[in-house]
């Protein structure tokens, strides 16, 4: 089985990667990643020379490079993950995520039609429904797409051109909306890595608004496993929900991230709010429960533990991140690109 992964340098492609290699000893993996300021080559230093895993440097807008690379490799199946993936800076400039997640997407749905592929994974995010009250019931597949941000907007155009291409084209996509992930590799301008990354270097750890924001967590492996089983087992034209039940106000988070650490709690700073902060997410993912036999293979507690604990080990990765030197290494391997 061949696959086609884009986004592989990135924090839950590179996790995906991983798991990948490991799952399926007879699955070949290609990864179409442009290395933006997102994409890290670090984080895939150990499978580099890997025999089933090949290392692709473009862009997924790029038609060219796309349909060259569906001609020559004939992949099985494709999974989207490459994207602009953080609503702060959609805010400050939404044009990458047009070109990268809106026409990205298209060039890669129509490459994958043209030559045909057996399964094609749209890897989406729970922020397509928009915001929810602190009383409202959890998004379901059917609730209604209601972006707030750039980023979410553009996710959901993205949906909406998958859904397209198999009603009108019988394309067999699926679409997974994840709810928000941590874990090792994450960038650190995402909330659970700015929190951690702020305390161990005792630095203040900026909260937005008044803290009360909702996110519904789960651990990065999880999900890759549930793509996993949505790449093998879901049916085309269908949407999986993937959420662990999990939901935290940031603000009790960032005080369970100073627990772990055993810092004080006047490293929390209050600061201005995200223009359009959806207030809450919560995910009910009965249905890839039910259908796939899903489920989170160890408890928020642990996981966040794991991932505190990982971020003291891999000090070096995050400082180089943090300094923008882990932009030299790619450079380095790939000898001056
Ligand atoms: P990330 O920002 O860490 O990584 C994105 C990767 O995509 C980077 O390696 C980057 O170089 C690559 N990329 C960006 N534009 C590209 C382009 N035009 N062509 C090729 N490669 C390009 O993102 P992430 O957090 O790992 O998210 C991965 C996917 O999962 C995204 O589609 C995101 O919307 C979705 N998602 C993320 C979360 C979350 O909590 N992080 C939750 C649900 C869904
Ligand atoms: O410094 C911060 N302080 C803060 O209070 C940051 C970076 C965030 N926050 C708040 C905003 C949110 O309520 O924490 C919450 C989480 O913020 P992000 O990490 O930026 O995530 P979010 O906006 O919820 O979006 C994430 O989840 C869904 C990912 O970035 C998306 O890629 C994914 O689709």
């Amino acid at each position: 089985m061949k696959l086609l992964l884009t986004g592989g340098a990135g924090f839950i492609g590179s996790n995906f990667v991983h798991y990948l290699l490991k799952a399926h000893p007879d699955w070949e993996i290609f990864n179409l990643d442009k290395l933006t300021y997102a994409g890290n080559l670090e984080n895939l230093k150990d499978v580099a020379g890997h025999p089933r895993y090949h290392f692709i440097h473009g862009d997924i807008a790029g038609a060219v490079l796309v349909e060259r690379l569906f001609s020559d490799y004939r992949f099985d199946l494709v999974a989207n993950l490459a994207a602009e993936s953080h609503v702060d800076r959609s805010i400050m400039d939404a044009a990458p995520f047009i070109d990268a997640n809106i026409k990205g997407t298209q060039v890669f749905l129509d490459a994958a039609r043209r030559h045909g592929v057996r399964k094609f994974l749209q890897v989406s995010t729970d922020e397509v429904y928009g915001s929810l009250g602190f009383s409202d019931p959890p998004f379901m597949e059917e609730t209604p797409l209601d972006p707030s941000s750039p980023y979410s907007a553009s996710k959901a155009s993205a949906d909406l051109l998958a859904r397209a291409y198999h009603r009108t084209h019988g394309l067999p996509v699926v679409i997974s909306r994840c709810s928000n992930n941590y874990g090792p590799y994450q960038f650190p301008e995402k909330f659970i890595p700015t929190i951690i990354t702020n305390v161990l270097a005792d630095k203040p750890v900026p909260i937005y608004g008044d803290g009360l924001n909702v996110r519904d967590w789960i651990y990065v492996e999880d999900h890759c496993r549930a793509l996993d089983l949505i790449l093998t087992g879901g049916r085309p034209g269908e949407v999986y929900n993937i959420g662990a039940r999990q939901e935290r106000s940031n603000l009790d988070l960032a005080r369970s991230i100073l627990r772990i650490l055993d810092k004080p709690e006047d490293l929390l700073t209050f600061v201005k709010d995200r223009p359009g902060h959806d207030r809450r997410y919560a995910i009910e993912p009965a249905k890839i429960e039910k259908e796939l036999g899903w489920r989170p293979a160890a408890s928020f507690d642990e996981c966040l533990e794991r991932t505190v604990r990982w971020y003291v080990d891999n000090r070096p990765w995050w400082e180089r991140v943090k300094s923008g030197e882990y932009r030299e290494f790619a450079k380095k391997w790939y000898g001056e690109e």
